[in-house]
């Protein structure tokens, strides 16, 4: 399909810019980046590279392991070169929204560990990632046993909708691999200043992390469905 056309150029893209031997790299969550391992994997028999894989979630994880990558953690690799990672919405000034696999929060700390962010996207007509739109809504992971209050304090104090995400092939709330609940934040009004809205957040007692990836990506690679790509950075 032409939408993963697009992800395999932008994944393709940053992995070959990107990746050199000795490398510890950060392995993102959701589904372009798995045209990414696939990549790194090619790359690692094809030119013997020496790289180490740090997973941001248990499909990284299951990814890296699929691929025959050696695997490592923050323990004994707590500073990466690189992390690999895609992004339900890059806007005009390079802030990431993400969350929208539910990956956010091991996703923001292996990020937060890595010298470099590199966002792989696709770009086509119905993804919709580039721009202001927030149309995908900003996915918040909280405590379990504080998620009623915390939707009732976000829609009190910036209005909006904010509801528990749902599991569908499971009864019940979606858990992430750290065992907390998501709520999608939707429908705020457009203009408001993310980064301090982040910081609010971040402080209220249940919010375990937001899908704010405020000034962390250092470069954006926009597969597009001819097979080409574009960066931002
Ligand atoms: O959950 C996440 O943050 C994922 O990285 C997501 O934002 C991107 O997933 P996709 O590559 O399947 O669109």
């Amino acid at each position: 399909s032409c939408i993963n056309i697009a992800k395999k150029a932008a994944a393709r893209a940053a992995v070959d810019r990107h990746v050199k031997s000795g490398n510890i790299i950060g392995i993102g969550s959701g589904s372009t980046v798995v045209f990414a391992v696939e990549r790194l994997a090619e790359r690692v028999s094809k030119e013997a590279l020496k790289v180490k894989c740090v997973p941001t979630s248990f499909q990284a994880r299951q990814l890296v392991i699929q691929h025959n990558l050696p695997l490592t953690d923050l323990e004994i690799h707590p500073e990466l070169d690189i992390c690999i990672d895609g992004a339900d919405e890059v806007d005009s000034q390079m802030n990431l929204i993400k969350g929208g696999g539910g990956c956010l929060l091991q996703e923001k700390i292996v990020a937060s560990c890595s010298k470099k962010l590199v966002i792989i996207a696709d770009y086509t007509k119905d993804s919709q990632k580039l721009g202001d739109q927030y149309k995908k809504g900003i996915p918040i992971e909280v405590s379990p046993i504080a998620f009623v209050p915390i939707q009732n304090r976000i829609q009190k104090l910036y209005g909006g909708k904010v509801e528990l995400r749902m599991a569908v092939n499971k009864a019940g709330p979606v858990i992430t691999d750290s065992g907390n609940f998501i709520l999608d934040w939707r429908e705020f009004n457009q203009d408001i200043n993310w980064n301090e809205i982040n910081t609010e957040l971040l402080l209220m007692p249940g919010i375990v992390d937001t899908g704010l990836f405020i000034q962390m990506a250092s470069i954006s690679y926009f597969g597009l469905a001819d097979g080409s790509f574009k960066s931002r950075e």
